[in-house]
């Protein structure tokens, strides 16, 4: 089993450190996207989106989508749950999931695809729809900060891989897209500092 990586994708970050959490060791590819390495006709036969992570198995499946990679993980190494133990807890996590990723790290990626100077080249960027979206980045934090007023994570009082995945958006938000938090969100700092102390951050 390999896992196809890139050090300072958000994406491929969802998924070591969910690793680190479950105690999974996986030898990692890198695939420097830089370069465009993923969409090589060898990498689009693994993945025809042309992007990272993916997990091949050793039967050659390649498997895409960082939820989709730590979904057949959490199958083959059960603990310690990460997608919840009973259904309520399942579906809970599962909500939790398709919200960070629809109402968070969708609008961030409208932000850096229509208003970073990296991605310049890729598109033509239109600078309105940055704007837009930075707005549901913000809304995307409040709706955070509100759940964890009231959770110790973003799924519970468990850790989860919400936190994974929320942590890899999160840091990517604040730093290179920059659109960083405010200062009027206690609680959703409080789970920032929380997870980043934990040693799967440094995954
Ligand atoms: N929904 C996918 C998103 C994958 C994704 O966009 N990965 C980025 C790296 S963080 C990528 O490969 N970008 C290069 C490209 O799309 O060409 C997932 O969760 O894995």
């Amino acid at each position: 089993m390999k896992l196809y990586d890139y050090k300072a994708g958000p994406n491929p970050r969802r998924v070591r450190i969910y690793l680190a959490e479950k105690g999974v060791e996986i030898p990692l590819v890198n695939v420097d996207i830089m370069k465009r390495e993923q969409k090589s006709p060898e990498f689009l036969k693994k993945n025809p989106i042309g992007s990272i992570p993916v997990l091949e198995l050793d039967d050659g499946t390649c498997i895409s989508e960082s939820v989709a990679i730590c979904r057949y993980i959490e199958e083959t190494h059960p603990e310690p749950p990460l997608f919840g133990r009973a259904p309520k807890e399942k579906a809970i996590v599962e909500m939790w999931l398709r919200r960070v990723e629809l109402n968070f790290m969708m609008p961030v990626g409208m932000v850096w695809i229509h208003g970073h100077p990296l991605t310049a080249k890729l598109i033509k960027q239109i600078p309105e729809a940055a704007e837009q979206n930075r707005k549901r980045v913000h809304m995307g934090y409040k709706l955070l900060d509100d759940q964890l007023s009231q959770t110790t994570f973003i799924a519970g009082d468990a850790y989860s891989v919400v936190d994974a995945v929320a942590l890899g958006s999160l840091d990517f938000a604040n730093s290179l897209v920059g659109v960083p938090y405010g200062d009027d969100l206690p609680n959703l700092k409080r789970w920032h500092d929380a997870v980043s102390a934990r040693p799967s951050a440094q995954a």
